[in-house]
C-alpha cells in the first residue's frame, strides 16, 4: 500500500526480478566466495548451501504498476491453480461473456500503437492498418542482455481479442508477423529465427491481439505447454482448417480466485 498525502491508502504492486548472470560478474563472485560450504556429495555431483551475502543489488529490476487494480492483486499473489478444458460451446457462454464484461484496460496497447508511448522503443513497425504491427520490447526485459530477450508485437487492427478469434482472414498479418519480426530481431539484435520462441497466450491477460518472441534459451513466464502456442503451429492450423479456433477445445490454467474460474465452477465445468 502507498500512502497519499492525505493519508489514504492505494494498493502498488511491485514486481523484483533477478536479471540473469552476466559473466564477467559471474567470475568476480566465484572468486570472492571460494570457501564454499560442502551440502550434499554424491558421484560427480557436488551441493552447496545459498550463498547470502552475494551482492545483488544491480542484478534486481523493478517494475512498478501503480496504482493497481484488483486484478493487478490478484495476477501477482499465490495462489492454487487448476486446469480448464474449454470447449468452443464453453468459450461462447463462459468465457466471451466474462472478456466482454471485464474492463482490464488495453489503453497502453492503444498508447504504443499510436505512438503515445515508448515510440522510441520500437524496433519494427508494418503501418498496414489490416496486417500491420508494432514490435517493441517487453516490459519483462531491461534490454541489458540478450539471455532473457523478450519483444511483443501488437497488432495494428483493434477487434480481434485472442487466438479464439482467428480464422484464415487473419494469416497475411500472422505471417507478417513471423517473418518480419524474425529479421527484425536478427538485423538489431543478431539473434536468429532458430533462437527465438514465437508464440501467443491463451487465456492472455489483455485481449488485444499480441506475440510475444522470447530468446529460447530463456525459460520465460507463460512459455508451458498449458498456455504458450507456437505462431508457426498457429498459421499451420488456420491454414488446414480456417474455422480451427472456433471448434477445437483449448486447455489452460486459471486461479481459484480468478472470476473465470468461478464463472467455469457455475457452469459446473470444473
Ligand atoms: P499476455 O499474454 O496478455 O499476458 O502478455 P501476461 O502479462 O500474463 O504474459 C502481455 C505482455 O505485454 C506481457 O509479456 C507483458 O509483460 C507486456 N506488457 C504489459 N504492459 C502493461 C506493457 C507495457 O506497458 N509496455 C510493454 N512494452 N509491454 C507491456
Amino acid at each position: 500500500q502507498v500512502s497519499s498525502p492525505s493519508g489514504e491508502g492505494t494498493d502498488a504492486v511491485v514486481i523484483l526480478e533477478k536479471t540473469p548472470f552476466q559473466e564477467e560478474k559471474v567470475l568476480e563472485l566465484l572468486k570472492k566466495h571460494t570457501k564454499l560450504e560442502l551440502q550434499m556429495r554424491n558421484d560427480i555431483y557436488t551441493e552447496t548451501p545459498p550463498v547470502l551475502n552475494f551482492s545483488l543489488s544491480e542484478e534486481i529490476k523493478t517494475t512498478v504498476v501503480y496504482p493497481a487494480t484488483e486484478k493487478h492483486l490478484q495476477k501477482y499473489l499465490r495462489q492454487e491453480v487448476h486446469l480448464i478444458r474449454e470447449t468452443w460451446e464453453d468459450y461462447k457462454n463462459i468465457t466471451l461473456p466474462f472478456i466482454q464484461a471485464q474492463s482490464f484496460s488495453i489503453q497502453w496497447v492503444y498508447n504504443i500503437l499510436e505512438k503515445k508511448a515508448e515510440a522510441d522503443r520500437i524496433i519494427h513497425e508494418n503501418p498496414d492498418p489490416g496486417n500491420g504491427f508494432v514490435l517493441v520490447p517487453d516490459f519483462k526485459w531491461n534490454q541489458n542482455q540478450l539471455d532473457d530477450l523478450y519483444l511483443i508485437a501488437l497488432i495494428h487492427r483493434r477487434e480481434v481479442k485472442s487466438l479464439r478469434d482467428l480464422t484464415a482472414e487473419h494469416l497475411p498479418l500472422l505471417r507478417n508477423i513471423l517473418q518480419e519480426g524474425k529479421e527484425a530481431v536478427a538485423k538489431r539484435f543478431g539473434v536468429p529465427a532458430s533462437q527465438l520462441r514465437i508464440y501467443l497466450h491463451y487465456q492472455p491477460s489483455y485481449y488485444h491481439l499480441h506475440v510475444h518472441f522470447t530468446a529460447l534459451g530463456y525459460d520465460a513466464p507463460g512459455s508451458s505447454v498449458e498456455r504458450a502456442h507456437l505462431l508457426a503451429d498457429v498459421i499451420d492450423n488456420l491454414e488446414t482448417d480456417s474455422a480451427y479456433y472456433q471448434t477445437r477445445a483449448l486447455t489452460f490454467a486459471l486461479r481459484a480466485d480468478e472470476l473465470l474460474f468461478k464463472k467455469f465452477q457455475e457452469a459446473g465445468r470444473v
